[in-house]
């Protein structure tokens, strides 16, 4: 098999996503650890962000870019839905993942109680105090869209 590689770094919840579509398709690959805004990042990503992605000699970023090309240029079990109905919602999720969640969950929330990891200072509390009702609100939609109810522990 031709090298598959994928850049990024470990903790970073869109390099996991590239890996476990990976890792779920079966496919054998490298991680290779490299931070965002690195000259090799910005090489593979015009914007420096993680994860990057590579397949021989074929590079891509985005995660979701990556992800359904890992689906449809491998064997395995498939990650996508067959309807066009089932597909749209699928994209749907994705898109309002990137746009809305990321931000409250993971900008405000995680990546705020680990700014001392990070960044090295301290977390900013009122950042966090007010991105908590916007995850509950957000929980709460997905709560009532998913059969499987999201365990909220915010307190
Ligand atoms: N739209 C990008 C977002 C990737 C992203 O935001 N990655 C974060 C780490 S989880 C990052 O590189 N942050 C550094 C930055 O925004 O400068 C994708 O879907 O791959």
């Amino acid at each position: 098999m031709e090298d598959v590689v994928v850049y990024g770094v470990p903790f970073s919840s869109y390099t996991w996503s590239a890996r476990m579509a990976l890792k779920e398709k079966g496919v054998e690959f490298q991680m290779v650890e490299s931070q965002p805004h690195t000259q090799l990042q910005n090489e593979l990503y015009p914007f420096g962000k993680v994860p990057a992605f590579r397949h021989g000699e074929f590079t891509l970023f985005e995660t979701t870019a990556i992800m359904r090309y890992v689906d449809e240029a491998f064997e395995g079990p498939a990650l996508q839905p067959e309807t066009p109905a089932e597909r749209a919602q699928m994209d749907q999720w994705m898109s309002a993942v990137n746009d809305v969640y990321y931000d409250a969950m993971i900008r405000r929330l995680v990546l705020e109680r680990l700014a001392p990891m990070i960044f090295e200072r301290d977390p900013d509390e009122l950042k966090i105090k007010s991105a908590l009702p916007d995850i509950e609100h957000q929980l709460d939609i997905l709560d009532r869209r998913s059969s499987r109810p999201c365990l909220l522990f915010l307190g």
